[in-house]
């Protein structure tokens, strides 16, 4: 197995105080070091209690620690977690005592790094891992774990088996070019090739998703100056966030607010309200708005129910669509029985009050709705697949798109194998067949250290 030799050593808890620390070292000098910390090696994975004292013989911290033996632990390797004192100094001093004694400072990720290289889980998981830590609602919390389980691994390995048992086939008809590939029949491989390509393409669109689950819902709010955009976010945040006034042109910067709901994590964006004129400052802030719009996932246009509706910048409009989009009539207490005037009706439409609370539960479910139906497209399989999983499953498509194509126009049998092999490494580096160690060294860097 590739494994670095050395021992890593890193607390896996953050810094501050608390009730206890852990402290982590995991390599082939575990045994070494136990014995010579403790006089012994516990039996593994049974929680032993000791006095830890440093290489100058000082007592450091009356503690419990832990030996996991290899390969069945974390990393695969020997490892040693200590639960001293949860105090900074305390922590410091173990760490540094465990680097005098021939241990080095772990990276981020290096745990996670030596669990993959040593077969502990596969690429996938691994990211999974810190989804896991950084989850901030219950729907990425899931599905994080999920992936952590290897339910995207199973997925992939499913589709790589197959892809391996077309391009035999099609090897086969290389080896006895006698033989004609079968056409368009039901299972000759380019219906396989297909089917294979409606899974892929399946999964890359759970990408969007993934994305939404991975960084939160990022929610825009739009509108006029005025119409109450920053009474709105207050509203759903129940908080005063944002200043308001009845000046035009209030909120000039954006601010943002990150809200529960059906558990998603909402990443709310009051903007500075859209309008033809303005001063430069304003102008700036309209700028930046139209920028946040862009990466918007979500779309919360807000009216002025009792003014006529200003038209809305085209690039903006064309983003707006009813699985994205709700238009939001405010002042709905100053409205007596008039109906509001209708606007891009295409999308669900929300009679509002920021001022005294009315609809903010048609609100709040409108958005609910949005949500699931983000979750549920394009199929509730229940994965949801990161950008980087994305852009490998692209290039499979392609390889795959390209491999039919040769088929189709009965090219040499090759060529098509050459293209599903491509597939086939594409698709090898979500799970993890990667060679490339920059690659590995950008991915796990995001970690923190420590894991
Ligand atoms: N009557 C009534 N007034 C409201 C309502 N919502 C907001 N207002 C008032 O409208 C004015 C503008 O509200 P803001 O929330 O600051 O509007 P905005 O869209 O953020 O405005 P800018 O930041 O200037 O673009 C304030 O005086 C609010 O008190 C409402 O539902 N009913
Ligand atoms: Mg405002």
């Amino acid at each position: 197995m590739i494994s670095d030799t050395d021992t890593i050593v890193a607390p896996s808890t953050p810094y501050g105080e608390s009730a206890i620390a852990v402290i982590r070292a995991s390599g082939p000098r575990v045994p070494e070091l136990l014995r010579e910390l403790f006089g012994r090696t516990p039996p593994p994975r049974r929680a032993t209690r000791g006095l830890y004292r440093d290489l100058n013989g000082h007592r450091v911290d009356d503690l419990v620690y832990c030996y996991f033996q290899k390969p069945a632990s974390y990393t695969g390797e020997d490892v040693l977690e200590l639960y001293p004192h949860g105090n900074p100094l305390i922590v410091r001093k173990i760490t540094d005592d465990l680097l005098a004694r021939g241990c080095r400072s772990a990276s981020p990720g290096d745990f996670t790094r030596r669990a993959f290289l040593n077969g502990r889980m596969d690429l996938s998981q691994a990211e999974a891992v810190i989804d896991l830590i950084r989850a901030r609602s219950d729907r990425a919390l899931e599905a994080a774990g999920r992936q952590l389980r290897g339910e995207l691994g199973a997925r992939i390995h499913t589709l790589t088996d197959t892809l391996l048992q077309v391009l035999a086939e099609i090897e086969a008809y290389i080896d006895f070019p006698e033989e004609d590939l079968p056409g368009e029949n039901a299972d000759g491989p380019g219906a396989r090739i297909r089917n294979l390509l409606t899974e892929i393409e399946h999964l890359a669109a759970t990408a969007h998703y993934g994305t939404m689950l991975r960084e939160g819902v990022g929610t825009i709010i739009l509108g006029a100056p005025n119409a109450g955009k920053s009474s709105l976010l207050n509203r759903l945040a129940k908080r005063e966030r944002a200043i308001v006034s009845d000046q035009p042109g209030t909120t000039r910067d954006f601010l943002e607010e990150r809200l529960h709901l059906a558990g998603h994590c909402i990443r709310l964006l009051d903007t500075a309200g859209l309008r033809e004129r303005g001063d430069t400052i304003e102008r700036m802030g309209m700028q930046k708005t139209l920028q946040q719009a862009d990466e918007a996932d979500l779309f919360l246009v807000v009216l002025d129910a009792t003014l006529p509706h200003p038209p809305l910048p085209d690039t903006l409009r064309n983003r707006l669509t009813p699985a994205n989009t709700l238009v939001i009539h405010n002042k709905a207490d100053l409205l007596d029985s008039r109906q509001p005037e209708s606007f891009l009706p295409e999308c669900r439409q929300v009679l509002f009050s920021a001022l005294n609370g009315e609809g903010i539960d048609t609100l709040e479910g409108a958005l609910e709705a949005l949500l699931q139906k983000e979750a549920e497209s394009p199929g509730a399989d229940r994965i949801a697949v990161s950008a980087r999983h994305a852009r490998a499953l692209d290039q499979a498509r392609s390889a795959l798109e390209t491999a039919l194509e040769h088929l189709r126009q009965g090219q040499p049998p090759e060529l098509a194998a050459s293209e599903l092999r491509a597939g086939l490494d594409a698709l090898g580096e979500i799970v993890g067949r990667i060679d490339n160690e920059a690659m590995l060294d950008k991915l796990f860097a995001t970690f923190c250290i420590g894991k």
